[in-house]
């Protein structure tokens, strides 16, 4: 019975241990805001314990684009230069696709079309936490002449591919063409815009011919790179 008063002190000091993990815990899981829901792989080990990840992770399929504007395809190839189309080794079983010879907003499809076809898929992302992030898209290429677009913030209305449109890609020779991330780089690393709290207009714009582009990842963890599908 001497012991009582010792083990109900362990006891409260317990209880007040759970009440701070559980706090810690909750913190963490909030930080999460953003387009998309965030499972529970993105908490990472730091020194003294686990904490849960605190970075802003957003994630958007490509075909959920608030809208898709496209010029005519060239007639050879028809439809619309910028398209949603079911791929089943895409997220949601659905990309966007550019194919090849539909055009380009240089005017040169192959050898055959003179004509600038432009095409853009337009989102409004709501960033939480003012920032720094990164762009990645999860894409496949088509050749070493299909392997890039243009990207850009808040600048809609703007000139197709003026100094705010950043290309996005030609990183990736593998043959056949496989699905992979690719971030928007400078000096060979992950550019990083910064965004204010609020709302932004992202832009993916056309820029060669040929290639998918299937999810879109924006963080503000600078070491962070996605894999697989990264849901
Ligand atoms: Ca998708």
């Amino acid at each position: 019975m001497t012991d009582c008063p010792k083990r109900t002190l362990l006891l409260l000091l317990l209880a007040a241990w759970g009440v701070l993990a559980v706090s810690c815990s909750e913190d963490g899981a909030s930080g999460h805001a953003g387009n998309g829901p965030t499972k529970p792989g993105n908490t990472r080990t730091v020194k003294g314990g686990v904490f849960a990840d605190h970075y802003q992770h957003i994630r958007i399929e490509a075909e959920d684009a608030a809208k898709i504007e496209s010029a005519d395809a060239h007639p050879d190839v028809g439809g619309k230069v910028m398209r949603v189309v079911d791929d089943p080794t895409a997220s949601g079983g659905k990309c966007i696709f550019i194919p090849d010879l539909a055009g380009t907003p240089f005017g040169k499809a192959g050898s055959k079309d003179d004509i600038p076809r432009y095409a853009r898929a337009v989102y409004k992302v709501k960033i939480a936490v003012a920032g720094n992030y990164t762009f990645w898209i999860r894409r496949k290429w088509f050749d070493s002449c299909g392997d890039t677009l243009y990207m850009r913030f808040d600048k809609e209305g703007a000139p197709h591919s003026d100094a705010h449109a950043h290309t996005v890609g030609s990183d990736d020779a593998s043959k056949p063409p496989r699905w992979d991330w690719s971030p928007v780089k400078e000096k060979g690393d992950p550019r990083q815009f910064y965004l204010s709290a609020g709302e932004h207009t992202l832009e993916i714009l056309n820029r060669e011919d040929g290639p998918r582009f299937d999810v879109i990842r924006l963080t503000d963890d600078p070491d962070y790179v996605p894999q697989g599908m990264a849901e």
